[in-house]
């Protein structure tokens, strides 16, 4: 058995960076249930996969020469590209040494007379540390639902967070999609130009606006590096993490003329997620934000040729922006293609895969290949499928069987000495998920370094700490139309998840609860 000061789990973006952190002042093992770096960007290799916040945002900060060097050759990179860019930093700063890969966790056990956690790994390693820090990802346990039937489909089934690394050729194909969210989005437009048909099986009509993705130009990409610690820093300072303007307009005190102005430049600004911030109030007033949401469906009964196609595209039954909004390049265009047939499953649900296809309330599909882009078992997925047990035995799965619980999204009480990134109730994708992820591993940095400065050997947080950083989450929450969709930002997609909804500035307020044990 080896023992060591930390052990890393996922070689994501975080993970890499909490290496290159940490592992000069402790010893230090990274496990990766992957054969590569770049976590999300790793597995996510489906077509279309692309990041859609801009790239000079989306990528680290904290080396001045690695974002003078890198070069983005698109506004908005693609995968491949996002995969180099976590090879190159892997390389750079020689963090892979640090790295076992194809090595998930398995099991993480707390031993109460020494302060150490017991490691196990799925490849049999057994180390103990001091701590532990779960970089395991917001949206990295794929979610499958249990439908029936699936052994008996005789062709192949693809979730498009597993995509295979050498591709899919769906040429001549009938192929069945299940899942319009961001992740369906992008990648059916390039699947309906290659396959036979494309039978796209929706259940929630998604809010889209165009990407805006193009070349790199190089005026912006040279001012950017002009000014890029300045901007990292008013990254960090705003809310979202995320260099957005801010709109003081109310909808309600636009004209109508300007709200058509207003939200047509929106549309075309080329600034992923700009409707959500055409006007002050969109996403805290359901009424101002019914004025962007009709927009859109203009927007789509304008582009969809077919009107009762169009009908079922328009999303009418929570706010824009209450989920996630996609965005996306040639979706709604693609549903003018002969070969692209919409399957509403809300009125009548899948039932079943078959034999040959998938059997809904309304009838069979003959079908060659089934995709599914059905999301992720957020926030706490990643952890909950590790047997994770803290003092006395406690299983996280026991822990937060009603619900997650968390001091600040970064420790949870009963757990000492584990540390999460991105954790349920951080900001995560409300964010920008590499410079929050940065900040939040230097935040745990300090924690360790002044323990181990002040002869601490075990920290822990409190459930009274849990409960008012709850109260604090579900506060924001209630003030934004996040409360009125069910997505994963809220987990009321999983059965047993509480709200997780969460404000960056109110995390940085916080604290963590240091026990002094000797
Ligand atoms: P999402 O946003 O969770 O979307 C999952 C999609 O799968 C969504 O359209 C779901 O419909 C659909 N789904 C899930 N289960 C079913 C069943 N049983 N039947 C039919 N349809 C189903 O995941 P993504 O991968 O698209 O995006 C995740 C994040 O990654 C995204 O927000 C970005 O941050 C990057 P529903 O809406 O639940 O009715």
């Amino acid at each position: 058995m080896e023992t060591v000061d930390i052990v890393v789990i996922g070689a994501g973006f975080s993970g890499l960076y909490a290496i290159h952190k940490l592992h000069e002042k402790y010893s230090l093992v990274c496990f990766e249930s992957g054969d590569g770096v770049g976590g999300t960007w790793y597995w996510n290799r489906y077509p279309g996969a692309r990041v859609d916040i801009k790239s000079v945002e989306y990528s680290y900060g904290f080396d001045n020469d690695l974002q003078q060097d890198w070069s983005w050759p698109e506004y908005f990179s693609a995968q491949p590209d996002l995969e180099r860019y976590a090879n190159h930093v892997a390389d750079r700063f020689k963090l892979r040494d640090f790295i076992r890969f194809s090595n998930p966790v398995s099991s993480l056990h707390f031993d109460e007379a020494t302060n150490l956690w017991h490691v196990r790994t799925g490849k049999g390693d057994h180390v103990m540390c001091r701590y532990v820090i779960a970089a395991s990802g917001a949206l990295s346990a794929p979610n499958t639902p249990p439908w029936p039937g699936m052994d008996s489909f005789k062709g192949p089934i693809y979730h498009t967070a597993t995509w295979p690394r050498e591709g899919v050729d769906f040429s001549g194909q009938r192929v069945g999609f299940i899942g319009t969210g961001s992740t369906g989005i992008q990648a059916m437009p390039l699947i309906a130009a290659q396959a036979d048909h494309l039978y796209v099986f929706q259940r929630t009509a998604a809010y889209c606006m165009p990407s805006g993705n193009r070349p790199m130009d190089a005026d912006f990409e040279n001012d950017w590096k002009a000014h890029y610690p300045e901007r990292r820093k008013e990254l960090l300072d705003s809310y979202g993490v995320s260099l957005i303007e801010y709109p003081l307009l109310s909808a309600h005190e636009a004209t109508p003329e300007q709200r058509a102005e207003i939200l047509e430049t929106a549309w075309n600004s080329q600034n992923a997620f700009q409707l959500l911030f055409a006007f002050s109030d969109v996403m805290t007033d359901p009424s101002a934000n019914d004025y962007v949401a009709e927009f859109v469906r203009s927007k789509i009964r304008g582009i969809v040729k077919d009107p009762a196609t169009a009908e079922l595209l328009c999303p009418k039954s929570y706010p824009i922006g209450g989920k996630r909004l996609c965005i996306g390049n040639g979706y709604f265009e693609m549903f003018n293609r002969d070969n692209v047939t919409l399957v509403d499953v809300k009125s009548a649900p899948i039932q079943a895969f078959t034999e040959t296809g998938l059997r809904t309330a309304a009838g069979d599909f003959e079908l060659d290949a089934i995709v599914t882009a059905t999301g992720f078992d957020a926030a706490t997925g990643a952890l909950t499928r590790i047997d994770i047990q803290g003092v006395n035995k406690l299983k996280i799965t026991e822990k937060w069987s009603e619900g997650a619980t968390t001091y600040l999204g970064s420790m949870v009480a009963g757990f000492p000495n584990m540390f999460m990134i991105h954790g349920p109730m951080t900001p995560a994708a409300q964010a920008q998920m590499i410079t929050a992820g940065e900040w939040q591993v230097d935040w745990t940095v300090g924690i360790i370094d002044a323990m181990e400065r002040d002869g601490c050997t075990r920290i822990d947080t409190t459930e009274a700490a849990e409960q008012s950083w709850a109260a604090e989450v579900a506060m924001c929450a209630s003030q934004t139309v996040h409360n009125l969709a069910d997505s994963w930002y809220n987990g009321r997609i999983s059965k047993g998840k509480r709200a997780d909804l969460r404000s960056m500035s109110a995390a940085s307020r916080g604290s963590a609860n240091c026990a002094k044990m000797r």
